[in-house]
């Protein structure tokens, strides 16, 4: 059993503010917040980067992202827009080893990020 972050929350181990669960993903939100929207969309099966996802993943991502951008019509962002992003790795910037989907609105988004 993984000891990532991500992992303890999936387990309920630690709390977080959650907004949406199913059978396959978790969506709460993110602790350090980067808009007035930011939340985390992340599968209950542990993949540790975008490196690992393949071919047998491919529903799952894909319920990533349309269960994203449900959460962004439901947060009132869809229509003025959103960032979804995916970190990989030290030069992607990526922290938690649990791929997860940022989504993040509610302001005015730069290009290109730092
Ligand atoms: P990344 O850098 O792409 O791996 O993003 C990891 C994100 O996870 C970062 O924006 C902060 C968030 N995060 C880290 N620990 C926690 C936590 O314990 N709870 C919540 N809700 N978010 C966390």
């Amino acid at each position: 059993m993984s000891d990532t972050i991500f992992a303890k929350i999936i387990r309920k181990e630690i709390p977080a503010e959650i907004v949406y669960e199913d059978e396959q993903v978790l969506a709460f939100r993110d602790i350090n917040p980067q808009g007035p929207t930011h939340v985390l969309v992340i599968p209950k099966e542990e993949i540790a980067t975008a490196n690992d996802i393949i071919g047998d993943h491919e529903q799952l991502v894909g319920h990533m992202v349309t269960t994203a951008v449900q959460i962004a019509k439901e947060e009132g962002i869809a229509d003025d827009g959103y960032r979804l992003v995916m970190n990989c790795n030290p030069e992607g910037g990526q922290e938690v080893y649990h791929i997860h989907l940022h989504l993040i609105g509610g302001r005015q988004m730069e290009w290109p990020p730092g």
